[in-house]
């Protein structure tokens, strides 16, 4: 472990007295950049309080302190070549890596033209495009798994280069532009030995995510850089309280392929220095690097916080002793790099700069308020046109002359419909746990074994037929598996990943809810991560018990950003599933257990480019009685009731299977409501809460006037799914309970 603790003094005698021309490695020019960079920083922050307390602005989130190290990584590496994860302390690292004072203050003041994200994210949360600075949420930490996929892509697209192409559009025929998809719009850029920069404070690493991408770094030898910050507190928990035996840099010292460092990160060429050597151990491939630097917090958390409340005066004092700003000034003096004038110059004509950035700032108008919905899902692939994503079956045309094609298992088509996607476009690659056919290949290439393909064998064949480098087992850690992929889709690859269990989805559930669903829209489409979350979801298993059957679309379903897809059968599986790969949003995807094999709904594969349409319901069973929407696995068991009835009493339900969650078919339902009167929505969840209660409440609010009857759910306990089959059944709605609601339904 390479230790470094220098002090400009020391660092210059390193260099050999007044007249060396480097500063480890900085030159004159170089360090009063970096005066400049940091003093702006803190007069920005200074600008920024003076303006929060005026109510122009409404949040402040100060760099203070954080200026030497924020410098020395942004003078260390490239912007719009590297890629960057900062947090909200890096304001003096944005300002060396290009991003303007004006535009802070833009974000700040809210600002329609903001380039971070147009009025929509807090100030001190970047995101320059342009500069590959990867817009930030307000989660602690959960940027750092995806700056570890972030590199992962970069080096995927080094090793496959072809993959970056965007394709020709095929014609038709008829000389039609032939099927888009996701890459004619996604502009991917690389470089063989570009590195990935990640920061954190102290407090952040405490978080499960951080230690999971510590581990995906060391295992995959990824270029990134992780910097904590460590500033001593999170907000008012002290660092002994927070990291056992308070160093973060010796919890992590065991971790291999590293290159660590441990800095006084107040000091800018100490900083330099370290992250030099950090940076040269990346670009050459060895490995992740940890550069720890301890900074100085001299302001309190923010403006919301007032840490006289716990801490003394002697130890802000303390702190106040090394603040980076002032010690730099006097470096600058004591070299003789700058006199007191020049100082004097530096710092009024960045004062002039800032003052007319804020006269702008406080000019420029907010976005529209019509636009709030914008970017919430891709502006030019919408997923429900028909145009481009209803295609017909081509059932056949692989089968032998005069032989009928075979009805394949929902398994089975998946299985077939992720290797033909996988053979059109390179950009996927595939990951979870067990997925991979065999992790140790030569027991493969030595054909000792078949290869497992995850545990519903969903994808087997897949590392076989497309390599290593595309379909790979994950450590268990479902967080990592959702953040590293949309690290990955922000660079342009299309992650199809697998969570094993939707009973543990859970882990990811941050990375689901503040992250992947809302990169577009908060950096005002900026950034976007395209991918698919396969997820086996369900009940019906007997035996499957409590964690091994869980529902819970509607979870996700109330998360704006993310498509929701789940299928009934074999060929919707297929379609739908071609039609989230090809599209330009995060899509979860979700493909029930019990489905997997059944005899219902099995159909030959519809071939390479069978596609369904989001957002478009299926008639199963038409009928002019009354109206049952379900979807998943209720839809067999709806239908077996569905026909009893016809047989029984003459009752004609109309049976629609949903097959996409988020957007749902209202069109449909509102047609057939307005044929039948009467609707029953029927989904295996929990009653109360459930996905039903919101097509329930809409079918009450919007189509009051056509009902004959109340709208009925049926749906399970609002319980556990039990182990014991007896008590499964219970739980779950069964056919006798679907027919007994359609009965009361259509006598109501
Ligand atoms: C996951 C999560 N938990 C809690 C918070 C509230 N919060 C914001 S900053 C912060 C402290 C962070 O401390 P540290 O990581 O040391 O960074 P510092 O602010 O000291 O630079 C907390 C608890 C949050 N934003 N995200
Ligand atoms: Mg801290």
């Amino acid at each position: 472990m390479a230790t470094t603790k220098t002090d400009p003094k020391l660092a210059l005698a390193a260099n050999g007295g007044k007249k060396a021309k480097t500063y480890d490695g900085l030159t004159r020019d170089q360090l009063v950049r970096a005066y400049r960079y940091m003093f702006t920083s803190r007069r920005i922050d200074d600008r920024e309080i003076l303006l929060k307390r005026q109510q122009k602005i409404y949040f402040q989130m100060s760099g203070a302190g954080h200026e030497a190290i924020g410098v020395a990584a942004g003078l260390a590496l490239k912007p719009g070549y590297d890629w960057f994860y900062p947090y909200y302390r890096d304001r003096a690292l944005c300002l060396t890596l290009g991003a303007k004072p004006y535009e802070m203050f833009l974000q700040a003041v809210g600002a329609a033209e903001d380039p971070s994200s147009g009025g929509r994210q807090m100030p001190s949360h970047w995101s320059y495009p342009s500069l590959h600075v990867v817009t930030q949420s307000s989660p602690t930490g959960s940027q750092i798994l995806q700056a570890v996929g972030c590199a992962e892509g970069g080096r995927y697209l080094a090793q496959h280069p072809k993959a970056a192409e965007i394709p020709a559009l095929s014609n038709d025929k008829n000389g039609a532009p032939g099927p888009a998809d996701y890459r004619q719009f996604k502009h991917v850029a690389f470089r063989d030995d570009e590195v990935t920069y990640v920061s954190l404070g102290d407090g952040t690493s405490s978080e499960g995510e951080f230690w999971e991408a510590m581990n995906a770094a060391a295992l995959g030898k990824v270029r990134v850089i992780f910097c904590v910050q460590d500033n001593g507190y999170a907000i008012s928990v002290p660092v002994e309280a927070q990291t056992a035996g308070g160093s973060i840099s010796r919890l992590v010292s065991s971790f291999p392929n590293f290159h660590f460092e441990e800095v006084d990160g107040t000091d800018p060429v100490a900083s330099y220095a370290a992250f030099q050597r950090a940076v040269r151990h990346c670009r050459e491939g060895n490995g992740p690097a940890f550069v720890h630097a301890h900074v100085i917090r001299p302001y309190s958390h923010s403006l919301s916080d007032d840490e006289r409340l716990y801490r003394p005066e002697s130890e802000r004092e303390r702190d106040a002793a090394r603040d980076p700003v002032s010690r730099t000034q006097m470096f600058l003096l004591r070299e003789g790099i700058l006199d007191e004038k020049g100082i004097t110059q530096l710092e009024k004509e960045v004062e002039d700069e800032l003052q007319a950035a804020v006269d702008r700032a406080l000019e420029a108008l907010p976005a529209a308020p019509e636009t709030i919905t914008k970017y919430i899902y891709s502006p030019v692939l919408d997923p429900t046109s028909s145009s481009i994503f209803e295609t017909q079956p081509a059932v056949g045309a692989d089968s032998p002359e005069g032989k009928k094609p075979a009805a394949k298992t929902m398994a089975d088509l998946i299985n077939a419909t992720l290797r033909d996607e996988m053979k059109r476009d390179e950009r996927i690659v595939i990951f979870g746990e067990d997925v991979a056919d065999c992790s140790r290949e030569e027991y493969l290439k030595r054909k000792l074994v078949k290869g497992k393909g995850g545990v519903f064998k969903l994808t087997f064949g897949l590392q076989c037929e497309f390599g290593a480098e595309r379909v790979f087992n994950s450590p268990l850690a479902e967080a990592a598996i959702v953040g590293r992929a949309t690290g990955m889709a922000t660079r342009g690859l299309k992650p199809v990943v697998e969570i094993q269990f939707f009973d543990y989805i859970w882990p990811a559930m941050m990375q689901l809810r503040d992250e992947l669903p809302i990169i577009r829209w908060r950096s005002n489409n900026g950034f976007s991560a395209p991918l698919v979350i396969r997820v086996a979801i369900g009940g019906y298993l007997t035996g499957g018990a409590i964690y091994h059957s869980q529902c819970g679309e509607s979870v996700f379903t109330h998360i704006p950003g993310l498509r929701v897809v789940f299928p009934s059968n074999a060929l919707d599986a297929a379609g739908l599933l071609r039609t989230a790969i090809r599209c330009d949003d995060p899509v979860l995807f979700l493909e029930h257990k019990r489905l997997y094999r059944e005899t219902y709904g099995r159909a030959p594969y519809p071939g390479p480019e069978y596609m369904v349409p989001f957002g478009k319901a299926k008639i199963v069973h038409p009928g002019t009685d009354i109206t049952v929407i379900t979807y998943g696995a209720v839809v067999p068991r709806a239908l077996q009731a569905a026909q009893k009835l016809e047989r029984e009493q003459g009752v004609k339900v109309e049976l629609i299977d949903l097959r996409c969650l988020n957007p749902f078919d209202w069109e449909t339902i509102a047609a057939s409501v307005a044929k039948t009167n009467r609707a029953l929505v029927a989904y295996e969840d929990t009653l109360s809460w459930g996905y039903g209660a919101e097509i329930a409440a809409r079918i009450a609010d919007q189509l009051f006037d056509q009902l004959d009857a109340p709208v009925r759910r049926v749906a399970a306990k609002d319980t556990f799914v039990a182990y014991q089959p007896i008590l499964e059944d219970a739980i779950l709605p069964q056919v006798n309970d679907l027919f007994l609601a359609m009965k009361e339904l259509a006598e109501y």
